[in-house]
This record gives C-alpha cells, structure tokens and sequence, in this order.
C-alpha cells in the first residue's frame, strides 16, 4: 500500500428525513452512514489517495452497512466488531434549511475505541494522520485513542491534521477548547470553522477578522491553519502566507459534511505533493460538490469530476 492517510474515531448509522418538516410528520427515513472521519477517508480515496479508517463497529447490521459501504468505497477499514449497538444519528429539517441533528451514540461501540487499536506499523507508514475534535469528546478510550495515534505519527515524522470539529451536543466548551489546544500544539494542520478558532483562542466575539484568527491558532503551534468560512470560503496561513479562497457558487442542498469534504480536498493534495493554492482550490471544490447532494459524503467527487464546477453549460456531453 502507498502511504496515504490514516484516520481514526467513531461512524455511525444515518437517518435522515426525507422531507423537511416536524419529524412526527416525515413519511420516511433514508439509512445511510455518517462520521466525520469516515467522510474524510472517503473524500480522500475518491480523489486517489489511500485511506485506512480505525474504529469500532457493533455486531449488527448498521455494523454491517458502514464495513459494506466503506469496503465499496475503497477505504480500508480496521474496525473491531462489539457487543455494543453501533451508534446512529438522525437528521431532520425542521424548515428547508434549517438542519438538526441529534445523536443516539452514548455506550455506543464507536465510543469503546482504545490505544489498543492504534497500531503503530499502519500509522507510521501513512503520511498524514488526521484526527478530528469530535473522538476525544466520546469519552476516555477515545480521547487516549487520538493521544497516541498522535504521539505515534509525530514519533515517526507522520503529518498531523486536526479538524476541530467542536460538537456542542458532546461536551462542555470550556473542556472541548482546554482539549483541543494541546492536540492543536502537536498538529501540522489546523482546520477549523471562525466560531472554532475563536474557542481555541478563547476570545468569544473578540476578533472579528480571520486572518487574525488564523495568526492566534498559529501561535499554538501548527505551521498550515485553515478557517473553514463555508459559502464565504477560505482564509488559511500557510508557512507564513497567508491566502485567501472565495467559495465556488453552488445550489446547496444538504450543508452537514461540507467541512469534510473540504479537508478531503486539501490533504488528498497535500499528500499528492500540491502547492498550496491547489491544495486549497481542491478543497472548496470538494466543498461545494459536498453540499449539492443529501447525504453527508456522498456527493463527494471523483478527481476527473473536480473540473465540472467550472463548466459553461449545464448540459456536459
Ligand atoms: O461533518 C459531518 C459529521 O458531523 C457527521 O457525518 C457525523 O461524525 C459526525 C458527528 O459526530 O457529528
């Protein structure tokens, strides 16, 4: 296997709405899969690149349905089977575009990973290792799971990514910013939303301006800080330049796992060796054909696809 990404934390069962409304009224429920890291990996390998996911799965069906519908996507997956049921979250639309997502997750199979499930030889041949704010908060196993993978990759000159990915409905923003401060000290990539970095920064409100943001996340150590800005783009300080991305203009359908996409983006160029500005153009890229299809992964393109963004006609032959 060529070196690619490896990436660890918990993937659930997806239920989504297939209508906006009060969930008392929607007639059905689409089954899909949904995880941040997994949406990472499968982002990543459809650009390409390689990616290896770590977790645990319950043993049962929606245990089944992620293992089948990552193996489908190429990503390779090390996930220990549990007596646990696999978590499941469920998305609603209680007004066209307002999304809620709520998560049945606790004692959940994904939430019993551990640093026994980092082995040391799958994350030291990767080149970049990408962890997200959202495993630390399912509890002390994954919290020790990421701290490892961490000191690992840096052990063996693997790249870091953290995306801060803050989930309120997790854990306590006092708690979640004191966390991911001392992971973000051993990152190399920092991606974050405006609101993320002004909790990391501890600033609230304060700093307004995101390239000011961008300098207080570099302060805690990572050289490449991404603000993720959604339809408003990018601000990322990059080895000292700072750069600056509009978004592509997209019709949005379904906003959830946009800021994946977008770390798919630029780290599946990041691996493949690309400058800067590709790297960051390839992520609004992703970005944007994340957000045109339901689903938090599955309109994510194929690197031959990226190009159809920019297409003059709305009919391709
Ligand atoms: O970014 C999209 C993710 O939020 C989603 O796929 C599920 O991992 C997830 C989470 O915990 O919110």
């Amino acid at each position: 296997m060529t070196a690619g990404l490896v990436t660890l934390g918990e993937t659930m069962g997806l239920l989504v709405a297939t209508e906006a409304g009060p969930l008392y009224r929607i007639p059905a429920l689409r089954l899909g899969v949904a995880g941040a890291e997994t949406n990472v990996a499968i982002g990543i390998r459809r650009l390409g690149v390689d990616a290896t996911w770590i977790g645990r799965l319950g043993t049962d069906e929606i245990g089944d349905l992620i293992e089948r519908e990552l193996r489908a996507e190429g990503v390779t997956t090390l996930a220990r089977r549990e007596n646990a049921p696999t978590g499941l979250m469920l998305k609603t639309m209680r007004t066209s575009d307002l999304v809620q997502v709520t998560y049945y997750r606790s004692a959940s199979a994904g939430s019993r990973l551990s640093p026994d499930d980092i082995a040391e030889d799958v994350v030291a041949r990767a080149s970049v290792l990408h962890v997200t704010g959202i495993t630390p908060a399912l509890g002390p196993g994954p919290a020790a799971a990421v701290r490892v993978a961490v000191e690992l990759a840096r052990a063996h000159g693997v790249l870091v990514s953290l995306d801060v990915n803050y989930r309120t409905a997790l854990w306590a923003p006092d708690v979640a910013a004191r966390t991911l401060r001392d992971l973000a000290r051993h990152a190399d990539i920092l991606f974050a939303s405006e609101d993320e970095a002004r909790l990391l920064a501890g600033t609230e409100g304060a700093v307004r301006d995101p390239v000011d943001l961008a300098r207080q996340l570099v302060a805690y150590g990572p050289p490449q800080v991404v603000i993720k800005r959604g339809r408003d783009g990018c601000v990322a300080l990059i080895d000292g330049q700072v750069h600056h991305c509009a978004a592509l203009p997209v019709r949005a359908v379904d906003p959830v796992g946009a800021g994946d996409a977008f770390v798919a983006g630029y780290l599946a160029d990041l691996i493949a060796g690309q400058p800067a500005a590709t790297r960051l153009a390839t992520a609004n890229a992703t970005g944007a054909f994340a957000v045109t299809v339901s689903g938090d992964w599955e309109g994510l393109p194929r690197r031959e696809e990226l190009a159809l963004l920019h297409a003059t006609d709305n009919v391709v032959r």
